[in-house]
């Protein structure tokens, strides 16, 4: 394979923590030196790139410890980077309230908004499926760049923003959300904002049996430039299914511990609804569910079930503390399923309640053996990224549908193991490492996000950003990121044949690479707020 030379260095857009580590890429036939000088030329490091695989070299910074502006140069080649000690706190700040921005139901003011004002949308009654009963199921986050609410996702991305505030309140404690849209603004950032998304799922919950629809849509998908509150096709609630009733306790009761002491009245309601959900499951056959006939919207359909039986016992054992949910899920936790917090496998989510759940409820031998197994998880995920010229825990066949999205749970899980005293040495360069790359230190030079560093995303796949004539994309957007198995009609004409790290197009066509979504961003706050947490210290 014939060696490249760069054309730019591939660095962190966003900036580098001024204690944190610091890395930036090239391409190149051989080590190179590189220098950092002031704005006014003062020489402040002088360093040399070292290969890390294929014709990747890597220049490291870190001793570099004053903030500033600075200008990296390798032979010909310029860049500008930004050293601080919150570095991410704007970037943070912006992936919080993206959330703000999915709100429905309710208008979006222009003090808060900015030029993405708009008016209420989809402010009638669903009804259910094949019945003329409706339910009102107002406010909650458009899932993505469509404007489905699927119960499925809601909980993973609320799951993340409660683990954000329980790991990381300092971090977060500096992030303003949008105060005029939220009905109890008063609270921690992170909990204000996923109240929404609470109060909404609550809807979903059928009173009479505790079970919970799987999604609220429109029969299909409006056009691309279609605004919020011009998609007036009639609101569906599909059926009760088995994943969105097991996720939606498992949230449910997450919501209910960490909101006791925030808002009570909140906690008990939650409490109530993961009871009475977790009373359906256990009289209900684990089927997955599929989009009827006339629903053509988003899926989430999972054929494995068991990860989300494991993720709503384990959150009722944390949430009660009593040793009988421990005899439910232990042995869940012996079975073979994917340690993951995607939507789809929660099996980590699971292991991460039980872990916290109050010791005396649960086995200690069950609960080292857990631990042992987490740490074997991690141990193949570090070696993953030890292998990579990137450094991220990422083989070619991850580069999936919301691929940004896989390497933000890794990055977490290592974050999630350190609360529970899984600690492991490679933890805090792997998440440093996810940041990098989704600011900008990838093959493509592409920031993931909108809004930020000199190549943002700029034309996503979001209904709000295309329908609006605002040039410019709501910003704090975290794209889906390449996806090797070229799922919609622009990327298999465009990128076939192209490497996996590189299957992506900045263009709002593109919905299997560049759509946006509540559970891309949720990671991304994780371990942008964890990342913030650690280097302000
Ligand atoms: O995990 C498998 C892997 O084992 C397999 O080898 C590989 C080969 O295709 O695919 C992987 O599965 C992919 C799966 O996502 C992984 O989560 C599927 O190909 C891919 O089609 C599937 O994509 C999902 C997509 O909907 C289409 O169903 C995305 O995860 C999911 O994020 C996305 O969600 C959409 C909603 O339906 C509608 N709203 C927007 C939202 C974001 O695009
Ligand atoms: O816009 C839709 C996006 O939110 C979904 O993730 C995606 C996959 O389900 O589908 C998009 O809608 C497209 C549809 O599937 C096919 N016709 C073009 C639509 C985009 O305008
Ligand atoms: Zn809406
Ligand atoms: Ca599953």
């Amino acid at each position: 394979m014939p060696s490249r030379v760069s054309k730019s260095i591939f660095c962190n857009q966003v900036g580098y923590l001024t204690s944190g580590d610091k890395r930036f890429w090239i391409q190149a036939r051989e080590a190179q030196p590189f220098a950092l000088h002031t704005p006014d030329g003062q020489a402040v490091f002088a360093g040399l790139t070292k290969p890390v695989g294929g014709d990747w070299y890597v220049g490291d910074f870190t001793a570099l410890r004053v903030p500033g502006t600075y200008v990296l140069t390798v032979g010909s080649l310029e860049a500008r980077v930004v050293v601080h000690r919150r570095a991410y706190g704007d970037v943070l700040e912006a992936m919080l309230r993206f959330f703000d921005y999915q709100l429905c139901g309710v208008a979006l003011p222009e003090e808060d908004a900015g030029p993405w004002a708009h008016a209420p949308c989809h402010t009638s009654d669903a009804k259910v499926l094949g019945t003329e009963r409706a339910v009102a199921c107002p406010g909650g986050w458009h899932d993505a760049g469509d404007y489905g609410k699927y119960t499925v996702p809601a909980a993973k991305a609320v799951a993340d923003l409660l683990l954000a505030h329980e790991y990381f309140p300092a971090a977060l404690a500096h992030v303003r959300p949008m105060r005029s849209v939220h009905r109890e603004p008063h609270l921690p950032p992170a909990l204000e904002v996923a109240r929404e998304e609470i109060a909404w799922l609550l809807t979903m919950q059928d009173p009479a049996t505790g079970g919970v629809y799987h999604k609220v849509s429109t029969p299909s998908f409006p056009p691309l430039d279609t605004r919020p509150e011009d998609d007036t096709a009639p609101l569906i609630m599909s059926p009760i299914s088995y994943a969105a009733t097991a996720t939606f306790c498992a949230a449910m009761a997450h919501a209910a511990l960490v909101y006791r002491a925030h808002d009570p009245a909140l906690a008990s309601c939650c409490t109530d609804a993961a009871q009475r959900a977790y009373a359906w499951l256990s009289e209900h056959e684990m089927r997955p569910f599929r989009n009827p006939d006339g629903i053509f919207t988003g899926e989430y359909g999972d054929r494995e079930l068991r990860d989300e039986l494991l993720w709503a016992s384990s959150a009722m054992l944390r949430m009660t503390g009593d040793s009988a949910w421990a005899r439910v899920c232990e042995p869940l936790l012996d079975l073979d399923l994917a340690w993951e917090l995607g939507w789809a496998d929660v099996a980590l989510y699971g292991v991460m309640e039980y872990l916290r759940a109050p010791s005396a409820a649960v086995s200690g031998d069950v609960r080292s053996k857990v631990k042992s197994r987490l740490l074997r998880e991690l141990d193949a995920l570090a070696a993953m990224a030890e292998s990579h010229p990137f450094g991220i825990p990422m083989r070619d066949e991850d580069f999936i549908w919301g691929s940004n999205m896989v390497l933000l749970n890794r990055a977490m899980a290592f974050l999630l193991a350190e609360g529970v005293g899984v600690l492991h040495p490679a933890a805090h360069t792997v998440a440093q490492r996810a940041a990098d790359y989704l600011f900008g230190a990838n093959p493509l030079g592409q920031c993931y996000v909108t809004g930020f560093g000199q190549q943002p995303v700029r034309q996503p796949h979001h209904r709000p950003s295309v329908a609006d004539d605002v040039d410019d994309p709501v910003p704090g957007m975290v794209a889906g990121g390449p996806n090797r198995n070229l799922q919609d009609e622009i990327a298999r004409a465009k990128l076939a044949g192209r490497p996996a790290m590189t299957a992506y197009m900045d263009h709002q066509d593109s919905y299997s690479t560049n759509e946006v979504a509540i559970y891309w961003n949720s990671p991304a706050v994780f371990v942008v707020a964890g990342l913030l947490e650690a280097g302000g210290r």
